[in-house]
């Protein structure tokens, strides 16, 4: 059994994401790493928010909280959501760790003796007003392009020109309000990128074949531009403290690392985190330290993550030059979009993961955007599509199915699977197609496919469908009751397979489906192709409850409800 490390892209901490967020990292490397535990492989799924740079300082700003208060408010806020959307983290930390600081500062130590880092002074705008450095978003002024009057240093909020501190006319601080600005020269720590662009081209180019396309391309794009050098420090009070031991000088000023550098390694530094709260974890390193081959390691992310994972962080990690895993597969994600324009978290439009739900549990969200995931190209969240797929894939074909057969064979048979009967033609045909569909749901979900994988795994509940329609138990029993307990023992079996190979998409679902049957040591462990051929698991006398209705039915009362509250047309 390999040994699989698989990270989300850190969720970052200004505030709760929207599902466009939730689709593109999190929930496909939770479906992954449930899928691959319940195949018994050992897994690491690490997690953390993202806490360090300019829009937490200014979040916590706006909330009146110090920052580290904030941080500390918001993580907790987010780990709730995540708790309900039964995302199983193995960990979920926070960047801004002792563990994470420790970390980022001896990856800056040893690049600066391997030669990567070099001080080089620049010019920045200085507020004597503030007593501080301002980082470009910082200073605010009229746009020299559009005229709009509170653009940022960094960029312009209305034209969306790129800009630089010093083009604003009428410059001030984004603090305090002061005029009273000059430009000073300060030294920042530069990350000699350009002298490892050799070393993460043949990096990059022994694993491109192996990534799916829409990562490698970014990849290629990035390093045929050429890598830059760049700074990786910044004038913040929040942040990863530049080392006093190495870098005196700038420690005193107050630097800290550019939250770019030292968010990928908190994958690292979670894992410690991990370990540092239970000694049963202090194997840590063998996952990320001289890591030997058994380990695997999957990055989820979306596209906009791309070049920061497939050429800066392995660019820092082949710096050090310490034998630290490096990614192995790189799973990137397009944009869901909402009735295809934007989520927008500054214009709040579209769906948030805590209004979601407050809605619905989370397997209706789960299942549905997975099986709609933004993989090949853009994906569009509409309320229309959604109530309808609750309602085809979820309610009739699953749901109903698990509750029409377990009431009707309680009605008949009582509350035990009924005995009688011998498997024949319908069985063994139905146990071939499940058993073919089954593969074919593995081998999406081994590719990371999960839109092929729920295609197939819809396939697999509608299997069950056309049997029963076929065999028709409610007619058969009739004429002939020991075919219908036969049928009715069948479907009873489909349902405990579902319950096992639906847990990574529905996991609340598929335990309630799984405990409808008390068998004895029943576990959630994956179904082998004769065991799904067989369908016998569930023998005939097992004691099974009827659970409530496991899907409500979405009425267009609800749509319409929805659409009015969300807005439901492109704004
Ligand atoms: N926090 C994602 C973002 O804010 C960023 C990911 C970090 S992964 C190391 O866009
Ligand atoms: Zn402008």
């Amino acid at each position: 059994m390999a040994r699989h490390l698989i990270t989300s892209a850190l969720p970052y901490i200004n505030g709760i994401k929207h599902l466009g967020n939730m689709v593109g990292s999190m929930l496909p490397a939770d479906v992954y790493s449930r899928y691959l535990r319940q195949r018994g492989h050992d897994v690491l799924y690490i997690c953390a928010t993202d806490e360090h740079g300019t829009p937490a300082e200014l979040a916590a700003k706006e909330q009146g909280l110090p920052v580290a208060e904030f941080c500390a408010q918001a993580h907790d806020a987010q780990k709730a959501v995540y708790d309900g959307f039964a995302l199983a983290f193995d960990y979920f930390g926070r960047s801004s760790s002792p563990e994470n600081v420790e970390i980022t500062q001896h990856f800056a130590r040893r690049l600066n003796e391997n030669g990567f880092i070099e001080e080089r002074a620049i010019r920045q705008v200085y507020s004597p007003a503030d007593g501080r450095f301002l980082p470009d978003r910082y200073v605010e002024g009229t746009c020299p392009h559009c005229g709009y009057d509170k653009a940022r240093g960094d960029q312009c909020e209305n034209c969306t020109r790129v800009l630089d501190p010093t083009d604003l006319i009428n410059p001030r601080s984004a603090i305090s309000g002061s005029t009273d600005l000059e430009v000073r020269e300060t030294k920042h720590l530069f990350l000699l990128q350009s002298k490892l662009q050799h070393e993460v081209e043949a990096w990059v180019a022994r694993h491109e074949d192996d990534w799916p396309q829409l990562a490698s391309s970014i990849a290629r794009k990035w390093l045929n531009e050429g890598l830059h050098d760049r700074a990786i420090t910044r004038d913040l009070d929040w942040g990863v403290p530049v080392p006093a031991d190495t870098w005196p000088e700038l420690a005193a000023e107050g630097k800290v690392f550019y939250v770019w550098f030292d968010a990928p390694i908190e994958y690292i530094g979670a894992t410690k985190e991990w370990a540092d709260q239970d000694p049963a974890n202090r194997d840590w390193k063998s996952w990320w330290y001289e890591a030997d081959d058994t380990v695997r390691y999957t990055e989820f992310m979306a596209k906009d993550n791309v070049p920061f994972h497939t050429v800066m962080f392995p660019a820092t990690e082949l710096g050090v030059r310490e034998p630290w895993k490096k990614v192995d597969y790189v799973k990137a994600f397009n944009w869901l979009t909402y009735y295809g324009g934007k989520f927008s978290t500054s214009q709040k439009r579209g769906v948030f993961t805590d209004q979601a739900l407050a809605i619905l549990p989370a397997d209706y969200w789960r299942y549905f955007l997975i099986a709609n995931a933004p993989e090949s190209d853009d994906s569009s969240f509409t309320w229309e599509h959604f109530t309808a797929t609750v309602n085809k894939d979820l309610a009739d074909t699953l749901g109903n199915f698990v509750n029409r057969v377990l009431s009707f064979s309680k009605k008949r048979f009582g509350e035990e699977v009924p005995a009688g009967g011998e498997p024949g033609e319908a069985e063994a045909k139905l146990g071939e197609e499940i058993a073919a569909l089954l593969a074919e749901y593995e081998s999406h979900m081994e590719a990371l496919q999960f839109r092929k994988a729920a295609a197939a795994l819809r396939a697999l509940w509608s299997a069950g469908n056309s049997y029963l329609e076929e065999k028709a138990p409610w007619l058969e029993i009739k004429t002939n009751k020991e075919g219908a307990a036969l049928t009715l023992r069948t479907a009873m079996n489909l349902i405990h397979l579902y319950a096992v190979v639906s847990e990574p998409f529905i996991p609340a679902t598929a335990k309630v489906m799984r405990e409808a049957f008390a068998l004895p040591q029943d576990t959630a462990t994956w179904v082998t192709a004769e065991e799904a051929k067989a369908l016998a698991s569930v023998p005939s006398g097992t004691p099974f409850t009827v659970p409530p209705v496991l899907f409500a039915k979405l009425t267009d009362e609800d749509l319409e409800t929805y659409k009015e509250r969300f807005g439901g047309e492109e704004g």
